[in-house]
Formats: C-alpha cells, sequence, structure tokens
C-alpha cells in the first residue's frame, strides 16, 4: 500500500492507523498547490479533487477520503479494537465519531489554513465556530472515557487528534477544554502517534 501525504496534513491520520497496526506501506508526499507528487506525477490523475489522503491499494487502485480510508486500513486487521465489527451499533457510533471528524470538526479549521492571514471579526467568528466543535468534544470525554467511543483507541481518535494538534499552528487557544488537552496529550504520546510524527518531519528523533 502506499500513502499519498502531506506533512502534518490529515493525511497523517492514516499513517497513524497503519503505524497502529503494523501495516507496511510507502508514503510518497504530495505538493497539493502544485498538483505534483514527489516523484513528478500529476496528482490530478490519482484524485480529481487534488487533496490528500489517497491510499494506493495496488497499482492504479486509488482510496480517497480520510473515513473510508481509515476504516479500509483497519478493516484489514478486524481483530484491533481500532473498529468494532460492522453493523454493530458500536461501529456506527465509530462511524458517528468519524463524520463529525470529517464534515463537522476538520471544516471549521478548514478557514484558518484557507485564510492564514485572517483577523479581526473573521477570525472572531471561525474562533467561534470551532469552539462550538470542540465543545462536543469536550462534553463526550467528561464522563471519563479515554477516547472518543470508550476507553479504547479508535481511527476516529486518529483523525480527530490530528485535527486538534492544528490548534498549535493557528494560535487556537485549548486552555477552556481541560478534557480535549487530555485527550490529545494521551494520544499524542502514543508510541505510533510519535513514530508517525517522526516519519513526516515533525519532530526530531531517530527510527522507533
Ligand atoms: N474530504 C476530504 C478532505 C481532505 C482534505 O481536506 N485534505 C487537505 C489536507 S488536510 C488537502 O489536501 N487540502 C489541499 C487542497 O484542498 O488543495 C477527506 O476527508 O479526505
Amino acid at each position: 500500500m502506499k500513502l499519498y501525504f502531506k506533512p502534518g496534513a490529515c493525511s497523517l491520520a492514516s499513517r497513524i492507523v497503519l503505524n497502529e497496526l503494523n501495516i507496511p506501506f510507502t508514503a510518497e508526499a504530495v505538493d497539493v498547490a502544485e498538483g505534483k507528487t514527489e516523484s513528478g506525477k500529476n496528482f490530478r490523475l490519482i484524485n480529481p479533487n487534488g487533496y490528500v489522503p489517497v491510499l494506493e491499494i495496488s497499482e492504479g487502485v486509488h482510496l480517497t477520503e480520510n473515513a473510508a480510508i481509515l476504516q479500509f486500513i483497519a478493516d484489514a486487521e478486524p481483530t484491533s479494537s481500532l473498529v468494532p465489527l460492522n453493523g454493530t451499533i458500536e461501529r456506527a457510533r465509530l462511524q458517528e465519531a468519524l463524520s463529525f471528524a470529517g464534515s463537522e470538526l476538520h471544516k471549521a479549521y478548514s478557514p484558518f489554513f484557507r485564510t492564514p492571514d485572517m483577523s479581526g471579526e473573521l477570525r472572531a467568528q471561525s474562533i467561534q465556530n470551532a469552539y462550538k466543535k470542540i465543545q462536543h468534544i469536550e462534553n463526550q470525554l467528561a464522563d471519563g472515557r479515554e477516547y472518543l467511543t470508550g476507553n479504547t483507541f479508535s481511527i476516529a481518535d486518529a483523525y480527530t487528534a490530528v485535527i486538534l494538534n492544528w490548534s498549535n499552528f493557528i494560535n487556537l487557544d485549548l486552555a477552556k477544554f481541560q478534557n480535549v488537552k487530555d485527550y490529545l496529550d494521551r494520544i499524542l504520546s502514543r508510541p505510533s502517534v510519535v513514530e508517525s510524527l517522526r516519519q513526516e518531519g515533525l519532530i526530531e528523533g531517530n527510527a522507533a
């Protein structure tokens, strides 16, 4: 399998899950602005939407969209605790958390990257919108659970943590969300996450 990625982008969630499950993979960086991969391929031919992640499952077979890719990877190891079995309420809960990450939380962070010099009223509104989505996670974690769907780490946590971690890059203060801060710290300290950050050059260190 090959992961097309951009360092630190949402494609990091797929890398975390691949590493968490010790699935062998290769990775190729994409310059999404230029529409070119590291080896010079036209990325639009791989994903006409022009964004990462893309998982190449075999020659010419490409899967896009975080929620689909994360489930596909984790379903390769059905006995792992990263995804519950299909058809169970637990799986539906996981898909609920993945949908929230993709269509609510991720989209609330997007304006900060689309308009990096955003300021004034627009930035204030974007912060309020992001806080509304983060508050939902804060509330979910308020019953003492360690992860979104209970006490085991899942693919939804990989995706959610990658997004929440962007707060550091856009100066979004998480101080009023103590549960979220503890949750993020817990995930960032997982060996698979540390290794993934290292592989993308986001932290220094030697291979695990
Ligand atoms: N709906 C897509 C969104 C993916 C996405 O937003 N990718 C961002 C990085 S986090 C990207 O590649 N943006 C570049 C662009 O849109 O040009 C998914 O869930 O996979």
